[in-house]
C-alpha cells in the first residue's frame, strides 16, 4: 500500500485496536489508540522499507555504518507521518474518530537513548541521510532504560527510571536471523595452522548473543527508509536441565547475568568519563556485533575482503566506539587470514572518527588490566597497533619522548581511546570551524602535524523537518506561504525570507505567531509548574544539559542581580522577562545538581515577591527532552548560548533556536561563531572572552577572581546571597560549594575555572542590549526574521552532503514505488 484513504486508515485503526486489545475504538484508551495508529503507519513504512532494501541489494550500494552509543530519537509517530506526507489524512481520520492527533502523539514515550547533543546529532543525521537518499545503518544499543526521567521535588532533581519499552515499541522489528555471538573474557591460545602461520584463538570465554532490532528512518517524501539497528543482548540458551553439573549451572547463570546487564541502562553522563567496566562491555558488545554483521553482509556479495572499503564506512561517533579499529583488525586477521599490513590497510580506509568535545574529563581511557581481562584478543591487537605506531614516532621524531608521551595509544597503564581512533582512521573531524581549529592547534596538535590530511571540519546541523515543520507548524506554514515549500528539503531557500524582514505586515504576522507559540508554552508551564507567565514578556531560554562549562550559573546570577536592582528600585522600568531553564544533571554530578536547586530557589523567591510586580519570573521546566524541546524552541525570544569560549564544541540547540526566530545571546564559541557569520553581528548579542583569551589565561594558570569580587559590589552582593540564607533559609550550606568554586582554588581545580565572574559584567551589558532592542518591536521582528532567513547553513542536510563528499563518498539512490 502506498497511502491510506481516510476510510482505509479508519479500518486499519479499528482492526489493530481489535486484534491487540479486543476492543472497539470508542472503548480504547489513548495509549491503545496510539499503538493502533502507529501499527497502521508502520504498514505504510514497510512497503518503502522493503523496496529501499531491494534497491540497495540490486545496486550493491556503499553503506555508512554510523556507530554511536547514543541515538536521541525523540518520538517517531509525528515525524513519520510528516515524512510519509500522510499527516493530513491521519489528522482528519482521528478527528472523525473524535480524537486530536496532538493528543495521540503525546501518548508515545520519547525514545531517549542518548544524553544530549551527540545523541541528538546522530538522530538528525539519520533523518537527513534518508531524506537525501543515502544508504546508512545507524548502529547502537537497545537500552532497556534510556535517559532517566527528571522530577523536581522541592527544587531538587530526582531521577526516575525511563521504562520506555513497557508497552512495546510498535515501530521496531526484531531480526532474529541477524543475531551474532560476542565473546568476552577467557584467554588467547596461540597455535599454528597447516602452513605454519600463527593463529590466535580465544578460549574459555563468556559468549553473549547479540540480537538486533531495526527501527525505520523515513526520508521526507522520497520512499527511502533506512534502519537504525539497536542491539539487545541475550544469554545463549544452553541451560541443560538434565545435567546437575554444578560448574555448568553456575556458568550458565553467570552468562545470563552478563547478558541481562549489558543493555540495561544508558550511562547518563554527558562529557564526563566514569571508567566503569560495564560501559566497556557495552562498547565492545555493540561494536563487535555491528562490525561482524557488516563484514558478513559484505561477504554475501563479494569475494575479496580487501575491497571492503569500497562498500563500507564505519563512522565513529566520538571515542565510544573506538574499539571498532581493533575489532575490524581481529576479524581480518583471525577470520580472514589477512597479513597485518593488509588488514591495517583495509581498517584505516574504512574507519573515520568524529570528535565532539575538548573537555579533558570526557577523554576515555581504560586501565590495561580491566581492558585485557575483558577483551584479551582485542588487547593484543591494540598493543601491536601501538608498538608499530611508536616505532614510527621514534623513527620520525628521533626518540622525542614528549611526542611519545602525547601520542602513545597505551601510556601510563592506560589505553587512550581517542589516540586509537585517530591512528586507526583516515578522517578525523571536528564539529564546528572553531572546534576543528582548536583540535588542530591545541588538543590534537601532534597528530595534526603528523597527518594533516586526515583533519577536516564538518559543522553540525539539525533537521528542519523535526524542528520547524513538526515543532512549529504555525511558523512553517507562514514561511511556506511566503516563499514556497522548498525549504523543507533545501533550507538555503530560507534566504528568500530576507525581503520580508522589513515589511511591517510580515513583521506583525511573524510576531503574532511567536506570541501564539508563547501562549502554548505558557499553558504548558501553567499546567506543569503551576506558575503564571506573561506571553508578552521576553521569553529568555536556556535549555541543554547542565554542565558548569555551559554556565547556567552565569544566567541565574544575572537573574539574582536583576532582582537585586528591582528590590532597590521597585519602580525600575524594565521589559518583563521570563527566564526559562531546562536541564538534566548527571546523577552523580553534585555541583550541577546544586545549580538546579539554586535556579529553583531563586525562582521560588522571585516568583513570589509581590513587590516586584511580576516583572521577572523564573521557570525550571522539568524533564527537558526532545518532545518538549520542540515546543520550547518555537516559543523562545532569546537563545542563551553562553558557554565559556572554546568549551562548547559546536552546540546544536543554538541552531534550533535560530531556525525558530530566537535571537542568540552568546559567546563566540562553537557554532555560535558561524551563526553570527551568517546572520550578522548586528542581529545577535555577543559578549565575553574570546576562545583565544580563555586559552591564554588557562596556559597562564588562570586568573584571580578575587580581584573582581573585591572591586564589584554587585557581584559581591549576589554571591553573599548564595550563602546567607536569602535563597536557602533552612540550609545556609546548600550553595556554599558553588559559591566557593568561584573564588578558591580547590584540589587542582582553578578558582572560577569557567570565567563566570570574568564575563559577568559583559553579560549584564549584553542583557541590557537585549532589553533595549526588545523595546523596539520593528527592530526585534526584523532581526528575528533575519535569523530564520539565514539559518540555511545549519540544516543537517548540508552537513551530511559534506560528509558524503569529503569522507564517505556515497552514491544517492532513488526508490520508486
Ligand atoms: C564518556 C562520557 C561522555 C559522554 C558523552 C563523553 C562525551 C560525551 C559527548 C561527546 C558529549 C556531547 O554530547 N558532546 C556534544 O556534541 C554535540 C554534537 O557534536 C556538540 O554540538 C556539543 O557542543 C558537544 O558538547
Amino acid at each position: 500500500m502506498q497511502a491510506y484513504s481516510k476510510d482505509e486508515l479508519k479500518r486499519s485503526i479499528e482492526d489493530y485496536v481489535k486484534v491487540l486489545y479486543r476492543k472497539g475504538v470508542s472503548e480504547a484508551s489513548k495509549k491503545q489508540i496510539f499503538q493502533a495508529v502507529a501499527y497502521s503507519v508502520k504498514d505504510l513504512i514497510i512497503e518503502q522499507w522493503m523496496e529501499t532494501h531491494r534497491v540497495y541489494e540490486e545496486e550493491d550500494v556503499k553503506t555508512v555504518y554510523y556507530l554511536s552509543m547514543e541515538f536521541l530519537m525523540g518520538r517517531a509517530l509525528g515525524n513519520n507521518i510528516i515524512n510519509l506526507k500522510t499527516n493530513k489524512v491521519v489528522e482528519e481520520t482521528l478527528r472523525e474518530l473524535g480524537l486530536k492527533l496532538e493528543d495521540v502523539e503525546e501518548e508515545e514515550p520519547d525514545p531517549a537513548l542518548g544524553n544530549g547533543g551527540l545523541g541528538r546529532l546522530a538522530a538528525c543525521f539519520l533523518e537527513s541521510l534518508s531524506t537525501l537518499g543515502y544508504p546508512v545503518i545507524g548502529c547502537g544499543i537497545r537500552y532497556k532504560y534510556g535517559m532517566f526521567e527528571q522530577k523536581i521535588e522541592n527544587g531538587y532533581q530526582m531521577e526516575v527510571p525511563d521504562d520506555w519499552l513497557r508497552d512495546g515499541n510498535p515501530f521496531e522489528m526484531k531480526q532474529e536471523e541477524a543475531a551474532v555471538i560476542v565473546k568476552f573474557g577467557g584467554y588467547v591460545r596461540m597455535t599454528k595452522d597447516e602452513n605454519g602461520r600463527e593463529k590466535y584463538i580465544q578460549e574459555n570465554y563468556s559468549p553473549v548473543r547479540a540480537v538486533p532490532y531495526d527501527l525505520p528512518i523515513v526520508g521526507y517524501s522520497n520512499h527511502v527508509v533506512n534502519s537504525l539497528r539497536i542491539w539487545d543482548a541475550e544469554a545463549i540458551d544452553h541451560f541443560n536441565l538434565d545435567s546437575f553439573d554444578k560448574g555448568d549451572y553456575l556458568k550458565a547463570v553467570e552468562q545470563q547475568n552478563l547478558a541481562r546487564s549489558i543493555c540495561e541502562v544508558l550511562y547518563p553522563n554527558d562529557n564526563h568519563y566514569a571508567g566503569k567496566e560495564l560501559r566497556l562491555k557495552q562498547q565492545y558488545f555493540f561494536v563487535s556485533a555491528s562490525v561482524q554483521r557488516a563484514v558478513l553482509k559484505y561477504m554475501e556479495k563479494h569475494e575479496d575482503i580487501r575491497q571492503l572499503p569500497e562498500k563500507v564506512i564505519f563512522q565513529l561517533n566520538d571515542t565510544h566506539p573506538s574499539v571498532t579499529v581493533a575489532e575490524l583488525m581481529r576479524i581480518l586477521l583471525d577470520d580472514y587470514d589477512l597479513s597485518w599490513d593488509e588488514a591495517w590497510e583495509v581498517t584505516t580506509k574504512t574507519c573515520a572518527y568524529t570528535n565532539h568535545t575538548i573537555m579533558s574529563e570526557a577523554l576515555e581511557k581504560w586501565p590495561i588490566d580491566l581492558f585485557a581481562k575483558l577483551l584479551p584478543r582485542i588487547y593484543q591487537i591494540v598493543e601491536e597497533i601501538n608498538r608499530r605506531f611508536m616505532n614510527l614516532i621514534h623513527e620520525k621524531y628521533h626518540c622525542n619522548f614528549k611526542k611519545v608521551e602525547k601520542m602513545a595509544i597505551i601510556y601510563n597503564g592506560q589505553i587512550r581511546m581517542a589516540n586509537l581512533a585517530i591512528v586507526g582512521s583516515f578522517s578525523v573531524n571536528g564539529v564546528a570551524k572553531l572546534h576543528t581549529e582548536i583540535l588542530k592547534n591545541q588538543q590534537l596538535k601532534d597528530f595534526y602535524e603528523l597527518t594533516p590530511e586526515k583533519f577536516n571540519n564538518k559543522t553540525n546541523g539539525i533537521t528542519q523537518r523535526r524542528f520547524l515543520l513538526h515543532g512549529n507548524p504555525l511558523l512553517a506554514n507562514w514561511v511556506t506561504s511566503k516563499i514556497g515549500s522548498e525549504w523543507i528539503t533545501h533550507l538555503e531557500h530560507m534566504k528568500k525570507l530576507e525581503t520580508y524582514a522589513l515589511d511591517p505586515i510580515c513583521q506583525k504576522e511573524f510576531m503574532d505567531i511567536k506570541y501564539q507559540n508563547k501562549v502554548r508554552l505558557a499553558e504548558y508551564i501553567k499546567q506543569h509548574n503551576k506558575i503564571e507567565v506573561d506571553p508578552n514578556s521576553i521569553f529568555d531560554v536556556q535549555v541543554k544539559r547542565l554542565h558548569e562549562y555551559k554556565r547556567q550559573l552565569l544566567n541565574i546570577m544575572h537573574v539574582m542581580y536583576l532582582y537585586e536592582e528591582l528590590k532597590k528600585n521597585p519602580r525600575m522600568d524594565i521589559v518583563p522577562r521570563t527566564f526559562i531553564f531546562g536541564a538534566k544533571a548527571s546523577a552523580g554530578y553534585r555541583r550541577a545538581k546544586a545549580i538546579i536547586k539554586l535556579i529553583n530557589s531563586v525562582g521560588e523567591v522571585v516568583n513570589n515577591d509581590k513587590t516586584i510586580g511580576g516583572k521577572i519570573k523564573v521557570v525550571f521546566i522539568e524533564n527537558y527532552r526532545v518532545s518538549n524541546a520542540e515546543m520550547i524552541f518555537a516559543a523562545a525570544d532569546v537563545s542563551e548560548q553562553i558557554s565559556t569560549a572554546s568549551k562548547e564544541a559546536s552546540g546544536t540547540g543554538n541552531m534550533k533556536f535560530m531556525l525558530n526566530g530566537a535571537i542568540t545571546l552568546g559567546t563566540m564559541d562553537g557554532a555560535n561563531v558561524e551563526i553570527v557569520e551568517e546572520v550578522g553581528l548586528e542581529n545577535a548579542f555577543i559578549f565575553g572572552l574570546s576562545s583565544d583569551e580563555v586559552i591564554k589565561y588557562e596556559l597562564e594558570g588562570g586568573y584571580n577572581p578575587k580581584d573582581i569580587y573585591n572591586q564589584d559590589l554587585g557581584i559581591r552582593t549576589i554571591m553573599t546571597h548564595m550563602i546567607d540564607g536569602y535563597y536557602a533559609p533552612v540550609n545556609l550550606d546548600l550553595f556554599r560549594e558553588v559559591h566557593n568554586s568561584l573564588l578558591d582554588n580547590f584540589g587542582g581545580e582553578r578558582a572560577d575555572q569557567f570565567f563566570i565572574l570574568k564575563d559577568f559584567r559583559s553579560y549584564v551589558e549584553a542583557q541590557q542590549k537585549v532589553e533595549m532592542a526588545y523595546r523596539n518591536p520593528e527592530w526585534w521582528a526584523k532581526a528575528a526574521i533575519l535569523n530564520v532567513a539565514n539559518s540555511g547553513k545549519f540544516s543537517s542536510d548540508r552537513t551530511i552532503e559534506e560528509y558524503v563528499e569529503d569522507i564517505w563518498k556515497l552514491e544517492k539512490v532513488t526508490v520508486e514505488l
